[in-house]
Formats: C-alpha cells, sequence, structure tokens
C-alpha cells in the first residue's frame, strides 16, 4: 500500500514538473506572438481561435485579394536616380517604388484605424485650417483617420468637414512663452494620448507639423514599425554637416562621422507601440537633459534623430513626404505629397 501511494505521489510530481517546464516555455521562451497579439485588426482579434493558433501581425502576413490587377513588378527595372533601400534593409518610399493598387488592397481587410497628432498652440492656430482640408483630399483616403489637434484656442479650430470614417478630436494644451517647450512638448503629449487613449482604438500613428499642406498622396506605402521621414535640406549633404546635437553632454549627442540620414522632427510615425517608446525615450532624454541645463540644438528633433541612429526605422520616406514650399523641386522629387508651408518666424512665434 505505501509503495503504491510513493509511486502515485512521484507520478504527480512528475506531471507537475513537466506541465511547469512546459508553461516555462510558452511564457518565457516564445513571448513574441503573445506581443502581437494585442495590435491585430479587431475582426481577427474576435475569431481568435484556440490558444495553438499563432496569431497574424500586420506588419509580417500581408495578403493580396485573388485576381486583383496591377502593374507586373521587376527586379531589374525601376527607379535607378535614387536609393530605395537602408544599409539595414528598410524600403525608402519614392514615387514610382509601389503599387497603391496593391498596398490599399491588403491594407483596406485589414479594417485599420490610423491616428494623427497635430500641434496647434498661439498663432499657429492660422495653419490648421489648409492641414486639414488638405488632409481630407490626401491623408490615407478611404480608410479610418482620427486627427487629433492639441491647442490653447479651442473655439478657434475650423470647423472642416470630414469623410465617413475620419473624425477630429480637440484636446487642449497650455500656451507657452517659449516656442522651443512647444515644440518639445509634443513628444510628452504624444506619449500620454497614445497609453491613455490611442491603445483602445488605432494601430498606427503619425505626427506631422501643423504649418504644412498636404499636395499628393500619403497613404498605406507609408505604413511601418517605425516610420521617419528624411528631412529635405539636407539629404544630399555628407553628414559632418547635419544639425545633429553635436555636445557630448546632450543625450542626444551625435559625433561626427556617426548617424545615417538627418530625420525630421515635422513628420514621423509607425506602429503605435514603437511610437511609444521613441516618445517616451525622447521625453525622458529631453527632460533629463532640462535637468542638467542643456538644450538639444533642436529640441526633440535632435534627440528624435539621435533615437532613429540607434534605433533604426523600418520604413525611411523620402523627402516626398516632408518638403518645403520654399524651396524649388529637385529633380528626384517627382510629387510632393506634403510641405511645410512660407512663414514668418518672427510674426508667428511667441519668442524669438
Ligand atoms: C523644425 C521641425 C519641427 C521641430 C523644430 C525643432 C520640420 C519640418 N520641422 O521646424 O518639427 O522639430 O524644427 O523644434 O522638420 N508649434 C506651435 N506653436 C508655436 C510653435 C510651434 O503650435 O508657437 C508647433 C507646430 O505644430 C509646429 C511645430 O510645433 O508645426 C514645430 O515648430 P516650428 O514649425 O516653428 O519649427 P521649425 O519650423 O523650426
Amino acid at each position: 500500500m505505501m509503495n503504491l501511494m510513493n509511486s502515485k505521489a512521484a507520478t504527480v510530481i512528475l506531471l507537475s514538473a513537466l506541465l511547469l517546464g512546459v508553461l516555462y516555455c510558452y511564457v518565457y521562451l516564445f513571448p513574441y506572438p503573445r506581443a502581437v497579439i494585442s495590435f491585430e485588426p479587431d475582426d481577427i482579434r474576435q475569431e481568435a481561435g484556440p490558444a495553438d493558433v499563432i496569431p497574424v501581425s500586420y506588419e509580417i502576413h500581408l495578403v493580396a485579394p485573388e485576381h486583383l490587377k496591377y502593374e507586373q513588378p521587376s527586379i531589374v527595372q525601376g527607379r535607378s536616380d535614387v536609393v530605395t533601400v537602408t544599409p539595414w534593409l528598410a524600403p525608402v518610399v519614392w514615387e514610382g517604388t509601389f503599387s497603391p493598387v496593391l498596398l490599399d488592397s491588403i491594407y483596406k481587410p485589414k479594417n485599420i484605424s490610423v491616428a494623427a497628432t497635430v500641434f496647434a498652440v498661439g498663432k499657429y492656430i492660422m495653419f490648421l485650417k489648409n492641414f486639414l482640408e488638405t488632409a481630407e483630399q490626401h491623408f490615407f483616403v478611404g480608410f479610418r483617420v482620427h486627427i487629433y489637434v492639441f491647442t490653447d484656442r479651442p473655439t478657434e479650430v475650423p470647423q472642416v468637414k470630414m469623410a465617413a470614417g475620419r473624425q477630429l478630436t480637440v484636446r487642449s494644451v497650455p500656451s507657452s512663452k517659449r516656442w522651443q517647450e512647444i515644440s518639445a512638448r509634443r513628444m510628452e503629449l504624444i506619449q500620454t494620448l497614445i497609453e491613455e487613449e490611442l491603445r483602445k482604438h488605432s494601430d498606427y500613428i503619425f505626427c506631422l507639423d501643423v504649418d504644412s499642406k498636404f499636395h499628393g498622396r500619403w497613404g498605406t506605402e507609408s505604413l511601418g514599425g517605425l516610420v521617419a521621414v528624411i528631412h529635405p535640406g539636407y539629404y544630399r549633404d555628407d553628414r559632418s554637416n547635419f544639425p545633429y546635437e553635436r555636445r557630448p553632454e546632450s543625450r542626444a549627442y551625435v559625433a561626427y562621422g556617426e548617424g545615417d540620414f538627418y530625420y525630421c522632427g515635422g513628420a514621423f510615425g509607425g506602429l503605435l507601440q514603437e511610437v511609444h517608446l521613441l516618445a517616451k525615450t525622447c521625453r525622458y532624454n529631453f527632460e533629463a537633459d532640462a535637468k542638467d541645463g542643456i538644450e538639444a540644438a533642436w529640441q526633440e528633433e535632435s534627440h528624435l534623430n539621435r533615437y532613429m541612429w540607434i534605433n533604426k526605422p523600418s520604413k525611411v520616406l523620402s523627402p516626398e513626404y516632408l518638403w518645403q514650399d520654399f524651396k524649388p523641386r529637385n529633380s528626384e522629387v517627382h510629387v510632393i505629397r506634403f510641405s511645410g508651408v512660407v512663414k514668418n518666424y518672427a510674426e508667428i512665434r511667441p519668442n524669438v
């Protein structure tokens, strides 16, 4: 009897150890699919089957509809005047490198929701109407879009008619006596917006400067994990001329001879979790610098550049995605999609 009891106990112990081992493998060795699941489209989330079904992520699994007609792709012919891939093999998006029909057909069934943030503090409210009206014509047309306007003048937000599936939310923020602070505080507000609001209903986010207008399509070709836009002012220059923060005391420091590209502070985006990490890190570093009495040369743009140097963007948008109206169009830029308007800094900023 005693022997029987012992062998039963031993079996139970063995089985428990086996179960614990399986659990350990599942929780610690294979965490990735679980991390992806919370960013799946609603329909997949609801239809999720048994626990052993590996979830499908937006960025990994791209399904095209059968029989869709589009131009034959080629790997020997295409844009030869520009570089279309980075050394870490992220695509660089230029006109002529993608099929809008194909991409829209892939992303449409996913029912994705794209959030955009735009700050219009103080006199910058004057740019908002044009920004919103042109976004309606060119920014993710036909997709679910939610624009968040941050302003200290909520009553002056213009009424712009938006198509079905598109909406606007206004959030009040305090004004400031320094433009540098307005620009830099955006990271904190983006971080909080993602934590408090967007997690529930958005998949992607783009953070854009208000003193700009859309002129051409900005759509699904821009989607990616971490998305950066090449600054139009420096992309032909040697990196020693990039306006990175050059003081080693700053957390935005990039040494001469280092760095990849110079990216815009005026447009960046990607999947929520990627942009959340970027915003949180840049905010932390900006505030830690401030405590040490140092402000990076181009505020959050400097911190963003340092971040993107270490955390390589998975998609890079060419300067088509943020041009400047005062600059004549360079020949390799076939389409200007989004561009900063000409402005008189002395007139619109709270300080010089
Ligand atoms: C560049 C960047 C900008 C930012 C800045 C450095 C581009 C095209 N622009 O532009 O994103 O990185 O350098 O700080 O890459 N704002 C207000 N009210 C103000 C001042 C600023 O709402 O009084 C907001 C507004 O959304 C504006 C943004 O902050 O678009 C950036 O400010 P800016 O356009 O004056 O900065 P700028 O032109 O130096």
